[in-house]
């Protein structure tokens, strides 16, 4: 029995899921258990007598999961795009909005107008709405800037978030991922910019934690894209990639290729081509996949059959994913691609720290990783991805500390 005095929390009566794989049954799960913690980590957990510690939770019969991880958003912008929402109703479609000048660069321009505390003000709410809902860490890209002074201020607000937020904040680094107005007709000149001035600065100054890419017809090409992924090796950046949203460009091999972290949204990837990710993270957006009406969906059996982790995100954008709710899209994946709850758990979970390259430290309840955890009081984790809004946290933990 681990010695009590250097034990900081037990949470006792409670059932686990612990995502591990190597546990038995979906969810890993673990009844009638306690958990304890120390140091900010996961010392111990089982069943039978529990040890003591200083603080004691009664679980109450409830679940214990890790921390929700969102591995994909774009949480800082200026604007929101709801005109073209209408737009798009009246059946423009999102790649002739874009080639008209609105999309991504309509967001661009209000981003860059916005001071800094306009675009924390509006970012700090989708936050809060995130953690509200379990959420203790997430990704934010940058990617609204485009151009390096840009760039990087949305970088350097995402660092603010997580210091005063307290949650997790991975960040990266989305220059590429539309043309800016200035470089107009000249897409290798802004590519030039990337490559030679804003990764290596970004790099350099320690903003980013990998790097991404929008590659689309409406985004940057094959070629493009390679260059901007050996520009983030050079610079010592893990990378990933906007992949096969729209249509085949074959850069989910591309994002393989290089080892990167994840190739997200996917619906366009032909199934011959899932084999070429193992190692990589395949994540599902499934909140653009409903909001643009998309009928093509990603190829879920062949990612299964080729044991692909599958993390699921919300894709938290004005354009194409705007929802700030991760237990939304743990929803969508289950009711519009198919995947079964525990799926879409490990989706926010194990995969999710995986995606963010955190699979040592996050997504798991196991001795030794981060003490993030969330206490619901459900009968049964499957009605995390059941229902919307009807359960929310009991109470959350990040590294151990009441959040
Ligand atoms: N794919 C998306 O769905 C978002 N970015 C991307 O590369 C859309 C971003 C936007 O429309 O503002
Ligand atoms: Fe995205």
């Amino acid at each position: 029995m681990p010695n009590a005095i250097n034990l900081d929390l037990l949470i006792d009566n409670v059932n686990l899921a612990t995502m591990d794989p190597s546990a038995e049954g979906a969810y890993g799960a673990i009844e009638a258990a306690w958990l304890a913690v120390a140091d900010g980590r996961i010392h111990s957990l089982g069943t039978g007598p529990a040890p003591q510690a200083k603080v004691v939770v009664d679980g109450r019969g409830g679940w214990l999961t890790p921390g929700l991880i969102d591995c994909h958003t774009h949480l800082i912008w200026g604007g929101n795009r709801a005109r073209e929402f209408e737009a798009r109703l009246e059946g423009k479609s999102y790649r002739q909005i874009a080639e008209a000048g609105g999309g991504i660069n309509s967001t661009v321009a209000a981003t860059r107008r916005a001071s800094d505390a306009e675009l924390l003000t509006d970012a700090r709410a989708r936050l809060q709405s995130l953690a509200a809902e379990g959420v203790s860490t997430l990704e934010i890209k940058s990617g609204y800037g485009l151009n390096l002074e840009q760039e990087l201020r949305l970088l350097k607000l995402a660092a603010t978030l997580e210091q005063e937020s307290g949650l997790t904040i991975s960040k990266t680094l989305l220059a590429a991922h539309a043309l800016p107005p200035e470089f107009a007709g000249r897409s290798d000149d802004y590519i030039d910019l990337v490559c030679e001035q804003i990764i290596p600065q970004a790099a350099a100054a320690g903003l980013a934690d990998c790097v991404d890419v929008f590659c689309e017809g409406v985004g940057f090409n094959l070629a493009q894209c390679r260059r901007v992924f050996s520009a983030a090796q050079a610079n010592g950046l893990p990378v990933k990639g906007h992949v096969e949203q729209l249509s085949d460009l074959k850069g989910a091999r591309l994002v393989a290729e290089f080892k990167g972290w994840s190739a997200d949204h996917i619906e366009y990837l032909q199934a011959e081509d899932v084999a070429a990710l193992a190692g990589t993270v395949a994540v599902l957006l499934p909140g653009a996949f409903y909001a643009l009406q998309e009928t093509q969906r990603p190829p879920i059996d062949a990612l299964r059959q080729h044991s692909i982790s599958m993390a699921v995100a919300s894709d938290l954008n004005p354009g194409t994913s705007p929802f700030a709710s991760l237990r939304l899209a743990m929803n969508q994946a289950c009711v519009l691609f198919g995947l079964t709850p525990a799926e879409a758990l490990a989706g926010v979970t194990r995969a999710a720290a995986q995606a963010l390259g955190l699979n040592q430290s996050k997504g798991q309840l196991s001795a030794g990783f981060d003490a993030d955890l969330v206490l619901w009081s459900i009968d049964h984790p499957s009605e995390l991805s059941y229902g919307l809004n009807l359960v929310r946290p009991e109470s959350m933990w990040i590294g151990g500390r009441p959040f």
